[in-house]
């Protein structure tokens, strides 16, 4: 079955994908006329997939198959081509819940401080690429759509300008902008002739109550077919210190407490899903051939 998808590693591409594997509620998508090696694993609720012409409805531009031109394709002559059909609306929990539009909004161009996420310690100049319901994509100046993500206007990753000026925090001028030292948003603004998003569009972050000793089941990011009983070690702030039960400390990661990888106990059997046990001491002798 057919559906539209942000690409994870480029999440400005909402593109077309096909349902390869299903696991109780997780999904591996595949991104059609793309090699195997780019499919993924998500949530078959996940708020980063949409049913076929969801993009043509709200204004996006759906990148088409792989050797498939822009201007030609259609969802309609594409299911006729590849004998597909599209996933039923009705199965689109998260996109089809109406949004009731708050003001004032963020709107594309805007300007913001955002915590780079692949590198938390920077706070960087940010753009509002995109926006749709009550999420922004957030785009850091100067550099690729890489490290771009979509997050809601609670994310505790994205402030206002003069954020960092406010909180006696270092901001990291867009890359490759001339003498980084004399930054200042005014001229910037200017410059590229934009506005600082609304302060009020900015809303209060959710703090989710995790404690260190608490259990959950969590995907293992290096096998993500695998959900593994695991461990909160360590709580800061919206990060968790993730440990899978049994394994070595060198796995342990740190985590966003709401990542959609990580689940309550139990959620593997309600769902489904196969869960990994704790690695005992007998298996490791196993492993070890002992
Ligand atoms: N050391 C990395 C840091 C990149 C940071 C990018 N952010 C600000 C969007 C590098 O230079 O590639």
């Amino acid at each position: 079955m057919k559906l539209e998808a942000i690409d994870p590693l480029h999440p400005t591409a909402f593109c077309v994908t096909t349902v390869k594997e299903v696991r109780g509620h997780r999904i591996r998508l595949h991104f059609d006329g793309y090699l195997e090696c780019y499919d993924f694993w998500t949530n078959a609720y996940s708020d980063q997939i949409f049913p076929c012409g969801w993009c043509e409805e709200n204004g996006k531009t759906l990148q088409p198959p792989k050797g498939v031109h822009q201007e030609s394709f259609t969802w309609q002559k594409y299911f006729q081509l590849t004998r597909s059909k599209p996933i039923p609306k009705k199965l689109f929990v998260v996109c089809t819940n109406e949004f009731k539009a708050k003001s004032p909004q963020f709107q594309v161009g805007d300007k913001l401080e955002a915590v780079d996420v692949k590198n938390q310690s920077l706070v960087c100049v940010a753009t509002v690429s995109d926006v749709y319901g009550d999420r922004i994509l957030v785009h850091f100046d100067g550099w690729e759509d890489a490290y771009d993500y979509w997050c809601y206007y609670n994310s505790l990753y994205i402030h206002p300008v003069g954020w960092c000026q406010e909180n006696a925090r270092i901001l990291s001028a867009p890359n490759g902008y001339p003498n980084p030292d004399t930054f200042t948003w005014d001229s910037y603004t200017q410059e590229t002739n934009s506005r600082p998003a609304p302060r009020e569009a900015f809303q209060t972050p959710l703090l989710l109550d995790f404690h260190a000793g608490m259990v959950l089941e969590a995907i293992d990011k290096r096998n993500p077919i695998l959900v593994r009983v695991a461990e909160v070690l360590e709580v800061k702030e919206n990060r968790l210190l993730i440990h899978f039960c049994g394994w070595d400390n060198k796995y342990d990661y740190w985590e966003d407490a709401d990542c959609p990888d990580l689940h309550p106990i139990g959620w593997c059997s309600k769902t489904g899903h196969p869960l990994q046990q704790p690695l005992t001491p007998l298996h490791i002798a196993n492993y070890s051939g002992n």
